[in-house]
């Protein structure tokens, strides 16, 4: 069976043209829960105190004193199974916080946020690791900064979530003039654009409703992805129904009153194996004020999420 599928949400799956979309690509592990409490901690720079709070995960949380940038506090994860996960800090925001990082045996998992709030809990998705090996790791707390409206640099580590989660396939830019593009109903052209990507924007020389533009993508790594498609408007182009394997995504209008580029985002993607993807550019129409029913397509990239 083709597995090939899309999901306009990360939580709910939509079965679209009758194939099964699937976002189950996390193994049978089970999500780790670690109370920041019960982990050994050490600190730099600053304090760290238990927090007894009913509405925290196992009713404390741990507080870090912080009052500079820098300051921060290791917790000791022992025995973890290999595996890839999503890492997620548990923590209580208030008006006192800073700007939080995790680092995971040395490595930042993100960009950071920022705890400063009116008081609550939350769970904030801190970036992914992969741990080829049964082991011990160390998760560290750091203080990246504050705002300036927020009173101190203080942070809050109630509980670190391990979600099994598969990595992220690579991301792949896929030039459309690269792609075996083929016209039907009218000719396939390219031309070298000042702005394409990779220089070179391709063309469907559509004269009417029907034709369409067929490419094929390399073989893709199964996963999730983010697709985006680029192309670039003019005063002759077409309106088109943009067809991934199969599946209708998106109907575009290409006509602008000036050149430019554009990239728009379509729903996610989601491959159960890897496969190589057939993508349809066909002329639906016209805006009113077009002269034609050119379709140009330049890039398609697909991100892995
Ligand atoms: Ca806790
Ligand atoms: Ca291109």
């Amino acid at each position: 069976m083709d597995r090939v599928g899309f999901v306009r949400g990360r939580a709910v799956a939509l079965v679209v043209c009758g194939i099964l979309a699937s976002a189950a690509l996390a193994s049978a592990q089970a999500t780790l829960l670690y109370e920041a409490e019960s982990l050994p901690r050490t600190s730099s720079g600053a304090s760290t105190a238990v927090q007894v709070d009913s509405a925290a995960s196992g009713g404390q949380w741990v507080l870090l004193n912080g009052n500079s940038v820098g300051d921060h506090m290791d917790l000791k994860l022992s025995g973890v199974p290999a595996g890839a996960y999503k890492v997620s800090l548990r923590f209580k925001a208030n008006f006192n916080r800073g700007m939080v990082n995790l680092l995971v045996d040395g490595t930042q998992l993100g960009p950071g946020l920022n705890q400063e709030s009116p008081p609550f809990f939350t769970d904030w998705f801190a970036g992914r690791v992969n741990f080829p090996t049964d082991g011990d790791h160390v998760i560290r707390v750091a203080v990246l900064g504050r705002s300036s409206t927020a009173t101190s640099y203080q942070l809050s580590a109630d509980a670190f979530i391990f979600e099994p989660s598969a990595p992220p396939a690579p991301t792949v830019v896929v030039e459309a003039e690269n792609a075996s593009p083929v016209g039907s109903g009218a000719s396939a052209s390219t031309a070298a654009v000042s702005g394409a990507s990779g220089g070179v924007l391709q063309f469907l020389n559509g004269d009417g409703i029907g034709d369409s533009l067929t490419l094929t993508t390399p073989v893709l790594d199964a996963g999730p992805y983010l697709v985006k498609f680029r192309y670039r408007t003019n005063t002759t182009r077409a309106k088109h129904r943009f067809t991934l394997a199969g599946m209708d995504l998106a109907t575009i209008d290409q006509y602008a009153p000036s050149p430019g580029f554009v990239e728009v985002t379509l729903p996610y993607l989601v491959m159960d194996i890897p496969a190589a993807l057939t993508l349809q550019l066909t002329v639906t129409g016209k805006n009113g004020a077009s002269s034609g029913h050119i379709i140009s397509a330049d890039s398609f990239t697909f991100v892995g999420q």
